[in-house]
């Protein structure tokens, strides 16, 4: 939780690092009578995930003077911190505020970072999608100064005690509040599981509008049929002038609609499911001041990545990395953080974080190519050649030694368990099957779990329960098939649906929906 969290007055008024311990010396720690290893997680504030190198090297900087000496992109297109304690905190954020990047709404009841399809493979497009979102977020930022007058000695303005919040008001929101923009073929946001989602169409490379979506989100807890994760609802399309007035009557009617008695129940997908979504929609064209016309056709192909280099449409180059959970750190073999080091000194252009936990070196031009392919070459950047399908699409979350919450280890893992499902696939003859893995220490979704073909889902030290069948698109969930096992009982469960995909999968058929077609998952024990 936040630091602020346990004050529910000033929640989201003081956007706050987040105070955590390191969970491998916890027990050590109480041995020798010491309190737990407190420091604490910087999350920044990056809509789109664009990032340019000249903050990508302060970025850096912050993170081998302040934190543990890596950098983690995460799964909402935003870098965290880990590590940094206590006494360095406002100069961690100083540092971050001179880099022009902040930290403001990264946590809190309020709408956190707007994600956009990461890959500017149609540049001009790309930009008036990423301008949006980027006033999405800006319109939607608390007004308060606490963060500049707590860790940026901004002067305390007159009346800061009686801030105005327009949007917000005096209660901020019942909830975290979650925006994306994807731009179809790919669904790298995973569009349909935010609050609101924004589907770009398109039309002979013109913007026309989009298709609008509610109700989105993965948080459940185990055994409580309370909580679940929800797809969004696609309730309509709207042309591009209309975003702001569209994202206000949503988060508005959340807003005021939203549970505030129960907070495992205050997300909107609860408020939709709870009022009936024809009454939701009803209110927000109401409060939009215009009503929304039929949703376009829009078609998605998957939710990854695309490695390697991919040309944008005016000639400069695209190069997609893989960093395995999202983890920059130099390692022996692999210093992937001077390697991005020495790219962000030379390169001009920005750097992407994807919300697939990867990076892109964005808008090259075709006469640096060269340069930075002998850089990724010589700092083993060029790991996606290698990795196998699973591996390259497979995202985790942080969990241990970080997460106050998780019940499992899923980021540190993501390596051993596609190393031992790797051969199990091999076996069967699928190692180059693309299949869509998922791993999270708890139920809380952070690795948006329930949209994994497979997903691990942490229920206790080395147990998970076992998910499947969710589509490789971002478009159908999948669904609890055993639970509480461990490695050996995971793959023991996967081997014979293996078994039968390699021999009865169509041309084309992903894993997730061939167990879809062939009802595995309701043969739940
Ligand atoms: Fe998350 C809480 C990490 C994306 C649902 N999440 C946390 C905390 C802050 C734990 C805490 O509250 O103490 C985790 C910090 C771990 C650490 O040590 O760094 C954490 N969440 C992450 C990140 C870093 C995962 C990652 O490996 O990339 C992602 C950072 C996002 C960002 O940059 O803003 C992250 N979290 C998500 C997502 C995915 C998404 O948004 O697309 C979800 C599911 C979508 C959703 O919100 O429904 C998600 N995180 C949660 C929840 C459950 C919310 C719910 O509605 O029930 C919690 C717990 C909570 O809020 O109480 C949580
Ligand atoms: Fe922590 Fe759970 Fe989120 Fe993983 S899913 S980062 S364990 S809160």
């Amino acid at each position: 939780m936040c630091i602020d969290e346990r004050d529910r007055t000033t929640q989201a008024r003081q956007p706050a690092p987040y105070q955590q311990d390191d969970r491998d010396l916890r027990d050590e720690r109480r041995r020798s009578k010491l309190e737990p290893a407190y420091q604490f997680m910087i999350r920044t504030r990056t809509p789109g995930g664009v990032v340019s190198a000249a903050q990508w090297l302060q970025l850096d900087a912050i993170a081998r003077r302040f934190g543990n000496g890596t950098l983690r992109l995460t799964s909402r297109q935003a870098l965290q911190f880990h590590g940094v304690i206590k006494r360095d905190l406002k100069a961690s954020l100083q540092a971050l505020n001179a880099a022009l990047i902040d930290s403001v709404a990264a946590c809190g009841d309020v709408n956190r970072n707007v994600l956009v399809a990461a890959n500017p493979l149609l540049p001009a497009l790309h930009a008036q999608v990423q301008q949006q979102a980027l006033a999405l977020s800006e319109y939607f930022l608390p007004r308060s100064r606490a963060y500049y007058e707590i860790w940026l000695d901004a002067e305390k303005l007159a009346d800061s005690g009686s801030e105005d919040e327009p949007v917000y008001g005096a209660t901020y929101l019942p909830r975290k509040f979650k925006i994306a923009f994807a731009m179809p073929p790919i669904n790298d946001v995973d569009v349909f599981a935010h609050d609101l989602g924004f589907t770009a169409i398109v039309q002979d490379d013109v913007l026309l509008g989009y298709n609008v979506s509610v109700g989105g989100g993965m948080g459940a807890s185990h055994g409580d049929a309370e909580t679940y994760p929800r797809l969004a609802d696609v309730i309509g399309f709207i042309e591009p002038q209309q975003v702001q007035a569209l994202a206000e009557a949503v988060l508005t009617c959340q807003r005021d609609w939203g549970n505030r008695v129960l907070r495992k129940r205050a997300r909107l997908k609860y408020t939709i499911d709870d009022r009936g979504l024809d009454v939701f929609c009803a209110e927000v064209q109401r409060r939009a001041g215009f009503a929304l016309a039929p949703a376009r056709r829009a078609e998605f192909q998957h939710s990854g990545d695309r490695f390697g280099w991919v040309d944008s449409d005016n000639g400069a180059g695209n190069l997609t990395l893989r960093f395995s959970a999202g983890r920059i750190a130099d390692r022996p073999g692999a210093p992937h953080l001077s390697g991005l080091r020495a790219i962000a000194a030379l390169h001009p252009g920005s750097f992407r974080l994807t919300p697939n936990q990867n990076l892109i070196i964005a808008q090259v031009p075709a006469a640096q190519r060269a340069r930075i392919d002998a850089l990724v070459a010589e700092h083993g950047l060029d790991g996606y050649r290698r990795s196998s399908a699973l591996a390259l699409r497979a995202m985790a979350c942080v969990a241990m030694p970080t997460c106050g919450l998780a019940m499992a280890e899923a980021e540190r893992y993501l390596p051993e368990f596609s190393a031992a499902l790797e051969q199990v696939l091999a076996r069967h003859g699928l190692a180059d099957a693309p299949i869509l893995l998922r791993i999270s220490g708890c139920p809380n979704g952070c690795s948006r779990p329930y949209l994994g073909e497979i997903a691990l889902v942490g229920k206790g030290p080395g147990r998970y329960n076992l998910f499947l069948a969710a589509d490789a698109r971002g478009q159908r969930l999948n669904r609890l098939y055993r639970e509480n096992l461990d490695q050996a009982g995971i793959l023991a469960a996967l081997d014979p649906l293996l078994a039968r995909y390699a021999g009865e999968r169509e041309a084309g058929e992903g894993f997730g929906d061939f167990l879809n077609r062939a009802g595995v998952t309701d043969e739940r024990t």
